[in-house]
């Protein structure tokens, strides 16, 4: 699974039609689109999904956002994909997020930040999980 690693792209950069950018910069950055959905995740599923920041301050409202509209997993491949793609969106907070990096271009605030990316291979293969039947990806498995 080390070339493979799970994007999300977050209701806030939905809602502002900002979703056709954001492929681009992706497909520009080299990655294969694996697979893709749209989906309006439940409360539930948004906590089952960032279960490891359960008892965090930002929690609920990471939850509650996450819930709150269509989102976009999508499975992208490319050598390196999990660290590449953490480099191609920039860090959590977009104010401190390097020039050219999606996160500084699309995302308004730290919680409402346009994209979620993988951390490491470990989870990157759990979150795709979490997302996708292996059907549904093509070509990886
Ligand atoms: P990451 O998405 O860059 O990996 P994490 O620390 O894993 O960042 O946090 C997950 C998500 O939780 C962030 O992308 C952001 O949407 C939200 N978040 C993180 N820290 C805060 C905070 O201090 N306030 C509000 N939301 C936060
Ligand atoms: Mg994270």
């Amino acid at each position: 699974m080390v070339n493979i690693t799970l994007a999300i792209i977050k209701p806030d950069a939905m809602a502002a039609r900002h979703q056709g950018k954001i492929l681009d910069r992706i497909l520009q950055g080299g990655f294969n689109v694996r697979g893709s959905r749209i989906i309006r995740m439940s409360k539930q599923q948004a906590e089952g999904f960032y279960e490891v920041h359960r008892g965090k301050p930002f929690f609920e409202e990471l939850t509650a956002f996450m819930s709150s509209g269509p989102t976009m997993p999508l499975v992208l491949e490319k050598d390196n994909a999990v660290a590449d793609f953490r480099d191609l969106i920039g860090v959590t907070n977009p104010a401190d997020a390097a020039e050219g990096t999606i996160r500084k271009d699309f995302a308004a605030s730290l919680g409402e930040n346009a994209v979620h990316g993988s951390d490491s291979d470990e989870n990157a293969e759990k979150e795709v999980a979490f997302f996708f039947a292996r059907a549904d990806i093509l070509g990886v498995f």
